[in-house]
Protein backbone atom coordinates (compact mmCIF):
# COMPACT_ATOMS: atom_id res chain seq x y z
CA UNK A 1 0.00 0.00 0.00
CA UNK A 2 1.11 3.17 -1.28
CA UNK A 3 1.83 5.73 1.84
CA UNK A 4 -0.30 9.21 1.10
CA UNK A 5 1.40 12.26 1.81
CA UNK A 6 0.40 13.68 5.61
CA UNK A 7 -1.93 16.76 4.33
CA UNK A 8 -4.87 14.70 2.74
CA UNK A 9 -4.91 11.98 4.75
CA UNK A 10 -5.72 14.14 8.43
CA UNK A 11 -7.68 16.55 6.30
CA UNK A 12 -11.13 16.25 7.18
CA UNK A 13 -12.87 16.55 10.94
CA UNK A 14 -10.97 18.66 12.72
CA UNK A 15 -10.17 21.05 9.80
CA UNK A 16 -14.12 21.48 8.78
CA UNK A 17 -14.92 21.77 12.88
CA UNK A 18 -11.55 24.81 13.34
CA UNK A 19 -13.64 26.13 10.09
CA UNK A 20 -16.67 26.99 12.26
CA UNK A 21 -15.38 27.74 15.20
CA UNK A 22 -13.83 30.66 13.22
CA UNK A 23 -16.76 31.97 11.70
CA UNK A 24 -18.67 31.61 14.76
CA UNK A 25 -16.11 33.10 16.63
CA UNK A 26 -15.99 36.24 13.55
CA UNK A 27 -19.79 36.57 13.91
CA UNK A 28 -19.90 36.90 17.60
CA UNK A 29 -16.85 39.29 17.58
CA UNK A 30 -18.49 41.31 14.63
CA UNK A 31 -21.87 42.28 16.38
CA UNK A 32 -19.89 42.67 19.67
CA UNK A 33 -17.77 45.05 17.93
CA UNK A 34 -20.88 46.68 17.67
CA UNK A 35 -22.67 46.37 20.79
CA UNK A 36 -19.33 47.02 23.12
CA UNK A 37 -19.13 51.12 22.92
CA UNK A 38 -15.12 52.03 23.29
CA UNK A 39 -11.96 51.11 23.38
CA UNK A 40 -10.24 49.14 25.18
CA UNK A 41 -12.99 46.47 25.28
CA UNK A 42 -13.70 47.05 21.44
CA UNK A 43 -10.33 46.62 20.91
CA UNK A 44 -9.39 43.40 21.93
CA UNK A 45 -12.80 42.73 20.44
CA UNK A 46 -12.23 43.59 16.91
CA UNK A 47 -8.38 42.45 16.97
CA UNK A 48 -9.87 38.66 18.10
CA UNK A 49 -12.64 39.33 15.01
CA UNK A 50 -9.69 40.26 12.54
CA UNK A 51 -7.30 37.39 14.09
CA UNK A 52 -10.57 34.88 13.36
CA UNK A 53 -11.68 36.42 9.75
CA UNK A 54 -7.88 36.30 8.90
CA UNK A 55 -7.36 32.72 10.33
CA UNK A 56 -9.74 30.80 7.97
CA UNK A 57 -6.79 31.63 5.22
CA UNK A 58 -4.74 29.21 7.35
CA UNK A 59 -7.24 26.40 6.87
CA UNK A 60 -7.70 26.64 2.90
CA UNK A 61 -4.52 24.23 2.36
CA UNK A 62 -6.85 21.84 4.45
CA UNK A 63 -10.00 23.00 2.99
CA UNK A 64 -8.84 22.66 -0.45
CA UNK A 65 -8.15 18.79 -0.42
CA UNK A 66 -11.62 18.35 1.92
CA UNK A 67 -13.59 20.10 -1.30
CA UNK A 68 -11.28 18.28 -3.67
CA UNK A 69 -12.01 14.67 -2.54
CA UNK A 70 -15.99 14.74 -2.57
CA UNK A 71 -16.38 17.26 -4.93
CA UNK A 72 -17.59 14.09 -7.41
CA UNK A 73 -19.98 12.82 -4.23
CA UNK A 74 -21.29 16.11 -3.41
CA UNK A 75 -23.26 16.97 -6.53
CA UNK A 76 -26.58 17.89 -4.78
CA UNK A 77 -24.78 19.93 -2.42
CA UNK A 78 -22.07 21.68 -4.34
CA UNK A 79 -23.87 24.71 -5.28
CA UNK A 80 -24.66 25.26 -1.84
CA UNK A 81 -21.02 24.65 -0.63
CA UNK A 82 -19.82 26.95 -3.38
CA UNK A 83 -21.93 30.14 -2.82
CA UNK A 84 -20.99 29.27 0.98
CA UNK A 85 -17.21 29.46 -0.06
CA UNK A 86 -17.95 32.50 -2.31
CA UNK A 87 -19.46 34.54 0.83
CA UNK A 88 -17.03 33.67 2.79
CA UNK A 89 -14.28 34.57 0.78
CA UNK A 90 -16.01 38.07 -0.32
CA UNK A 91 -16.47 38.93 3.44
CA UNK A 92 -12.93 38.23 4.12
CA UNK A 93 -12.09 40.10 1.10
CA UNK A 94 -13.81 43.29 2.22
CA UNK A 95 -13.07 43.14 5.51
CA UNK A 96 -9.69 43.69 4.87
CA UNK A 97 -9.99 46.39 2.37
CA UNK A 98 -12.17 48.11 5.03
CA UNK A 99 -8.49 47.69 6.72
CA UNK A 100 -6.67 48.69 5.07
CA UNK A 101 -8.12 52.12 5.27
CA UNK A 102 -8.54 53.23 1.12
CA UNK A 103 -11.79 51.78 0.17
CA UNK A 104 -14.79 53.88 -0.11
CA UNK A 105 -16.85 53.60 3.58
CA UNK A 106 -19.37 51.52 2.04
CA UNK A 107 -16.89 48.77 1.76
CA UNK A 108 -17.91 47.81 5.39
CA UNK A 109 -21.72 48.02 4.55
CA UNK A 110 -20.60 45.82 2.42
CA UNK A 111 -18.88 43.44 4.90
CA UNK A 112 -21.95 42.91 6.86
CA UNK A 113 -24.22 42.32 4.44
CA UNK A 114 -22.11 39.36 3.30
CA UNK A 115 -21.40 38.26 6.58
CA UNK A 116 -25.19 38.27 7.11
CA UNK A 117 -25.53 36.41 4.19
CA UNK A 118 -22.98 34.03 5.16
CA UNK A 119 -25.55 32.85 7.82
CA UNK A 120 -28.11 30.92 6.19
CA UNK A 121 -25.63 29.08 3.87
CA UNK A 122 -23.29 28.12 6.63
CA UNK A 123 -26.54 26.95 8.66
CA UNK A 124 -27.77 24.38 5.95
CA UNK A 125 -23.73 23.69 4.85
CA UNK A 126 -23.31 22.30 7.98
CA UNK A 127 -26.07 21.11 9.42
CA UNK A 128 -26.13 18.97 6.75
CA UNK A 129 -23.17 17.48 8.24
CA UNK A 130 -23.53 17.13 12.02
CA UNK A 131 -20.85 15.61 14.09
CA UNK A 132 -20.92 14.16 17.26
CA UNK A 133 -18.22 15.03 19.65
CA UNK A 134 -15.59 12.37 20.36
CA UNK A 135 -13.44 11.48 22.98
CA UNK A 136 -9.76 12.47 20.50
CA UNK A 137 -12.04 16.09 20.22
CA UNK A 138 -10.15 16.68 23.84
CA UNK A 139 -6.90 15.22 23.30
CA UNK A 140 -3.28 16.51 23.63
CA UNK A 141 -2.62 16.52 20.01
CA UNK A 142 -6.17 18.20 19.23
CA UNK A 143 -5.42 21.14 21.58
CA UNK A 144 -1.92 21.15 20.20
CA UNK A 145 -3.39 21.74 17.16
CA UNK A 146 -6.06 24.34 18.12
CA UNK A 147 -3.38 26.26 19.90
CA UNK A 148 -1.11 26.49 16.83
CA UNK A 149 -4.12 27.42 14.99
CA UNK A 150 -4.85 30.19 17.89
CA UNK A 151 -1.50 31.40 17.50
CA UNK A 152 -1.02 31.11 13.33
CA UNK A 153 -4.45 33.64 13.13
CA UNK A 154 -2.87 35.94 16.01
CA UNK A 155 0.33 36.02 14.57
CA UNK A 156 -1.58 36.72 10.45
CA UNK A 157 -2.91 39.48 12.01
CA UNK A 158 -0.31 40.89 13.80
CA UNK A 159 1.43 41.20 10.69
CA UNK A 160 -1.19 42.77 8.74
CA UNK A 161 -1.12 45.71 10.75
CA UNK A 162 2.73 45.54 10.84
CA UNK A 163 2.41 45.75 6.62
CA UNK A 164 -0.71 48.41 7.25
CA UNK A 165 2.00 50.52 9.32
CA UNK A 166 5.08 49.83 7.35
CA UNK A 167 2.94 50.83 4.01
CA UNK A 168 1.97 54.18 5.86
CA UNK A 169 -1.92 52.87 4.97
CA UNK A 170 -4.57 55.05 6.50
CA UNK A 171 -5.86 51.99 7.85
CA UNK A 172 -2.99 52.22 10.38
CA UNK A 173 -4.35 54.52 12.08
CA UNK A 174 -7.99 53.41 12.67
CA UNK A 175 -9.40 53.40 15.94
CA UNK A 176 -9.64 50.54 17.97
CA UNK A 177 -13.08 49.87 16.80
CA UNK A 178 -11.49 49.38 13.43
CA UNK A 179 -12.82 53.17 12.23
CA UNK A 180 -11.19 55.48 9.61
CA UNK A 181 -11.20 59.17 11.17
CA UNK A 182 -13.58 61.26 9.42
CA UNK A 183 -14.00 64.97 9.90
CA UNK A 184 -12.53 65.65 13.35
CA UNK A 185 -13.18 69.32 14.62
CA UNK A 186 -14.79 69.96 11.14
CA UNK A 187 -18.45 68.90 11.36
CA UNK A 188 -19.29 69.84 7.67
CA UNK A 189 -16.78 67.24 6.47
CA UNK A 190 -18.48 64.87 8.88
CA UNK A 191 -20.81 62.27 7.11
CA UNK A 192 -24.28 62.50 7.62
CA UNK A 193 -25.64 58.83 8.69
CA UNK A 194 -28.97 57.27 9.27
CA UNK A 195 -28.86 54.07 11.06
CA UNK A 196 -31.09 52.29 8.92
CA UNK A 197 -34.13 53.60 7.21
CA UNK A 198 -34.59 56.51 9.21
CA UNK A 199 -34.69 60.35 6.81
CA UNK A 200 -33.30 63.85 7.60
CA UNK A 201 -37.20 65.37 9.06
CA UNK A 202 -38.41 68.47 7.01
CA UNK A 203 -39.85 70.23 9.73
CA UNK A 204 -38.80 70.40 13.49
CA UNK A 205 -39.95 71.42 17.17
CA UNK A 206 -38.47 74.93 18.93
CA UNK A 207 -39.08 73.30 22.06
CA UNK A 208 -38.41 69.71 23.86
CA UNK A 209 -40.53 67.89 26.24
CA UNK A 210 -39.24 66.42 28.87
CA UNK A 211 -41.30 63.97 31.25
CA UNK A 212 -40.38 62.68 34.69
CA UNK A 213 -43.23 60.88 37.10
CA UNK A 214 -46.16 62.89 36.77
CA UNK A 215 -44.53 66.40 35.40
CA UNK A 216 -44.17 67.34 31.93
CA UNK A 217 -42.21 70.09 30.77
CA UNK A 218 -41.57 71.57 27.66
CA UNK A 219 -38.50 73.56 27.13
CA UNK A 220 -37.64 76.01 24.44
CA UNK A 221 -34.08 75.01 22.47
CA UNK A 222 -33.02 78.48 23.51
CA UNK A 223 -32.81 77.24 26.64
CA UNK A 224 -30.70 74.81 26.30
CA UNK A 225 -27.90 76.45 25.70
CA UNK A 226 -25.96 76.31 29.23
CA UNK A 227 -22.31 76.27 28.47
CA UNK A 228 -22.29 72.89 29.11
CA UNK A 229 -19.21 70.69 26.93
CA UNK A 230 -17.55 67.78 26.12
CA UNK A 231 -14.99 66.39 23.82
CA UNK A 232 -16.43 63.32 22.34
CA UNK A 233 -15.69 60.87 20.26
CA UNK A 234 -18.63 60.39 17.58
CA UNK A 235 -17.81 56.30 16.10
CA UNK A 236 -20.06 55.46 13.66
CA UNK A 237 -20.93 51.38 12.86
CA UNK A 238 -20.75 52.83 9.07
CA UNK A 239 -16.72 52.32 9.78
CA UNK A 240 -15.35 56.56 10.46
CA UNK A 241 -15.38 58.41 13.80
CA UNK A 242 -14.95 61.92 14.69
CA UNK A 243 -13.84 63.95 17.59
CA UNK A 244 -15.87 67.37 18.34
CA UNK A 245 -16.15 69.65 20.84
CA UNK A 246 -19.85 70.00 21.91
CA UNK A 247 -21.66 72.20 23.86
CA UNK A 248 -25.33 72.51 25.11
CA UNK A 249 -26.36 71.52 28.74
CA UNK A 250 -25.41 68.39 30.81
CA UNK A 251 -28.62 65.66 30.62
CA UNK A 252 -28.93 65.32 34.64
CA UNK A 253 -28.79 68.96 34.84
CA UNK A 254 -31.90 69.85 32.82
CA UNK A 255 -33.74 66.78 34.45
CA UNK A 256 -32.68 68.27 38.08
CA UNK A 257 -34.26 71.26 37.31
CA UNK A 258 -37.80 69.34 36.66
CA UNK A 259 -37.48 67.28 39.82
CA UNK A 260 -36.23 70.01 42.31
CA UNK A 261 -33.02 67.43 42.45
CA UNK A 262 -35.01 64.46 43.52
CA UNK A 263 -33.83 62.25 40.15
CA UNK A 264 -34.26 58.58 41.16
CA UNK A 265 -31.21 57.19 40.90
CA UNK A 266 -32.56 53.53 39.19
CA UNK A 267 -34.41 53.85 36.30
CA UNK A 268 -33.64 54.74 32.48
CA UNK A 269 -34.26 57.61 30.08
CA UNK A 270 -36.07 57.04 26.77
CA UNK A 271 -34.36 59.81 24.29
CA UNK A 272 -36.85 60.11 21.53
CA UNK A 273 -36.72 61.64 18.21
CA UNK A 274 -38.84 63.51 15.98
CA UNK A 275 -38.67 60.65 13.14
CA UNK A 276 -39.37 57.94 16.26
CA UNK A 277 -36.00 56.89 16.25
CA UNK A 278 -35.12 56.28 19.87
CA UNK A 279 -32.68 54.71 22.76
CA UNK A 280 -33.25 53.73 26.31
CA UNK A 281 -30.20 54.85 28.14
CA UNK A 282 -29.35 54.08 32.16
CA UNK A 283 -30.24 57.12 34.16
CA UNK A 284 -26.91 56.99 36.61
CA UNK A 285 -25.27 57.31 32.54
CA UNK A 286 -27.08 60.91 32.95
CA UNK A 287 -24.15 63.09 34.06
CA UNK A 288 -21.95 61.93 31.05
CA UNK A 289 -24.83 62.40 28.58
CA UNK A 290 -25.12 65.77 26.65
CA UNK A 291 -27.91 67.54 24.84
CA UNK A 292 -26.19 69.58 22.39
CA UNK A 293 -26.91 72.10 19.93
CA UNK A 294 -23.18 73.31 18.99
CA UNK A 295 -20.45 71.13 17.74
CA UNK A 296 -17.00 73.09 17.11
CA UNK A 297 -18.44 75.83 18.15
CA UNK A 298 -21.16 75.95 15.31
CA UNK A 299 -24.72 75.30 15.59
CA UNK A 300 -25.47 72.22 14.27
CA UNK A 301 -26.55 71.86 10.71
CA UNK A 302 -29.94 69.89 10.39
CA UNK A 303 -27.87 66.49 9.01
CA UNK A 304 -26.23 66.63 12.54
CA UNK A 305 -29.10 66.82 14.34
CA UNK A 306 -30.61 70.48 14.31
CA UNK A 307 -31.68 71.73 16.68
CA UNK A 308 -30.48 69.02 19.57
CA UNK A 309 -28.76 65.75 19.70
CA UNK A 310 -27.75 63.24 22.15
CA UNK A 311 -24.12 63.49 22.85
CA UNK A 312 -23.15 59.89 24.40
CA UNK A 313 -19.51 59.67 25.15
CA UNK A 314 -18.23 56.02 25.22
CA UNK A 315 -21.26 54.50 22.70
CA UNK A 316 -21.22 53.95 18.88
CA UNK A 317 -23.29 56.65 16.91
CA UNK A 318 -26.40 54.74 16.79
CA UNK A 319 -26.87 55.79 20.61
CA UNK A 320 -26.50 59.71 19.82
CA UNK A 321 -29.93 59.97 18.81
CA UNK A 322 -30.32 62.99 16.53
CA UNK A 323 -33.54 65.85 16.37
CA UNK A 324 -34.61 64.85 19.70
CA UNK A 325 -37.99 65.80 20.98
CA UNK A 326 -38.59 64.12 23.93
CA UNK A 327 -37.02 62.88 26.89
CA UNK A 328 -38.79 60.59 29.26
CA UNK A 329 -37.74 59.08 33.04
CA UNK A 330 -38.92 55.49 33.01
CA UNK A 331 -38.54 52.64 35.61
CA UNK A 332 -38.32 49.86 32.69
CA UNK A 333 -34.58 48.91 32.24
CA UNK A 334 -32.23 50.30 29.60
CA UNK A 335 -31.94 46.65 28.14
CA UNK A 336 -35.43 46.12 27.89
CA UNK A 337 -35.33 47.67 24.11
CA UNK A 338 -33.53 45.99 20.81
CA UNK A 339 -29.91 45.86 21.16
CA UNK A 340 -29.96 47.83 17.89
CA UNK A 341 -32.47 50.63 16.24
CA UNK A 342 -35.11 49.38 14.09
CA UNK A 343 -34.95 52.27 11.92
C1 LIG B 1 -18.52 35.49 8.02
C2 LIG B 1 -18.27 36.25 9.05
C3 LIG B 1 -17.15 37.28 9.02
C4 LIG B 1 -15.86 37.14 8.58
C5 LIG B 1 -15.20 35.93 7.98
C6 LIG B 1 -15.20 38.40 8.80
C7 LIG B 1 -13.87 38.68 8.49
C8 LIG B 1 -13.25 39.89 8.65
C9 LIG B 1 -11.87 40.19 8.30
C10 LIG B 1 -10.88 39.21 7.72
C11 LIG B 1 -11.64 41.50 8.61
C12 LIG B 1 -10.32 42.25 8.41
C13 LIG B 1 -9.56 42.24 9.68
C14 LIG B 1 -8.20 42.84 9.53
O1 LIG B 1 -7.65 42.84 8.42
O2 LIG B 1 -7.66 43.30 10.56
C15 LIG B 1 -12.86 42.04 9.14
C16 LIG B 1 -13.03 43.34 9.58
C17 LIG B 1 -14.18 43.84 10.17
N1 LIG B 1 -15.38 43.18 10.32
FE1 LIG B 1 -15.75 41.26 9.84
N2 LIG B 1 -16.11 39.28 9.36
C18 LIG B 1 -17.31 38.63 9.51
C19 LIG B 1 -18.48 39.16 10.04
C20 LIG B 1 -18.64 40.45 10.52
C21 LIG B 1 -19.83 40.98 11.15
C22 LIG B 1 -21.13 40.18 11.34
C23 LIG B 1 -19.56 42.26 11.50
C24 LIG B 1 -20.43 43.30 12.20
C25 LIG B 1 -21.69 43.18 12.49
C26 LIG B 1 -18.21 42.55 11.12
C27 LIG B 1 -17.56 43.76 11.33
C28 LIG B 1 -16.25 44.04 10.98
C29 LIG B 1 -15.58 45.28 11.26
C30 LIG B 1 -16.17 46.49 12.01
C31 LIG B 1 -14.29 45.17 10.73
C32 LIG B 1 -13.20 46.24 10.77
C33 LIG B 1 -12.24 45.85 11.82
C34 LIG B 1 -10.91 46.39 11.55
O3 LIG B 1 -10.79 47.38 10.82
O4 LIG B 1 -9.94 45.83 12.08
N3 LIG B 1 -17.68 41.43 10.52
N4 LIG B 1 -13.83 41.05 9.17
N1 LIG C 1 -32.99 60.18 14.72
C1 LIG C 1 -31.88 59.52 14.36
N2 LIG C 1 -30.76 59.71 15.08
C2 LIG C 1 -29.62 59.07 14.72
C3 LIG C 1 -29.60 58.17 13.63
C4 LIG C 1 -30.79 57.99 12.91
O1 LIG C 1 -30.87 57.24 11.92
N3 LIG C 1 -31.93 58.68 13.30
N4 LIG C 1 -28.42 57.53 13.29
C5 LIG C 1 -27.44 57.36 14.36
C6 LIG C 1 -26.16 56.90 13.84
S1 LIG C 1 -26.08 55.28 13.33
C7 LIG C 1 -25.04 57.68 13.85
S2 LIG C 1 -23.52 57.07 13.46
C8 LIG C 1 -25.11 59.11 14.14
C9 LIG C 1 -24.59 59.87 12.95
O2 LIG C 1 -24.53 61.23 13.21
P1 LIG C 1 -24.24 62.27 12.06
O3 LIG C 1 -25.23 62.05 10.94
O4 LIG C 1 -24.30 63.59 12.70
O5 LIG C 1 -22.84 61.99 11.55
O6 LIG C 1 -26.43 59.53 14.44
C10 LIG C 1 -27.23 58.63 15.18
N5 LIG C 1 -28.49 59.27 15.47
MO1 LIG D 1 -23.88 54.94 12.55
Amino acid sequence: MAVRPALPRRAGRRTNLALLGLLLLAFVTGGLAYGVGTPPATTVVVAVHGAAGLGLLLLVPWKAVIVRRSWARAANTRALATGLGVLVALAVLTGVLHAIGVAPLSMLLIHVGLAVCVAPFLLLHAWGRRQRPRRTDLSRRTLLKTGALVAGAAALWAAGEGALRLAGAPGAERRGTGSLEHGTDDPTVMPVTQWFTDTVPTKISAAITLVTGGQQARIPISDLDRGDRVRAVLDCTGGWYAAQDWSGVRLDRLLDGLTDGNLPVDGSVDVISRTGYRRRLPLRDAPSLLLATFAAGQPLSIGHGAPVRLIAPGRRGFWWVKWVERIEVVDAPWWRQPPFPLQ
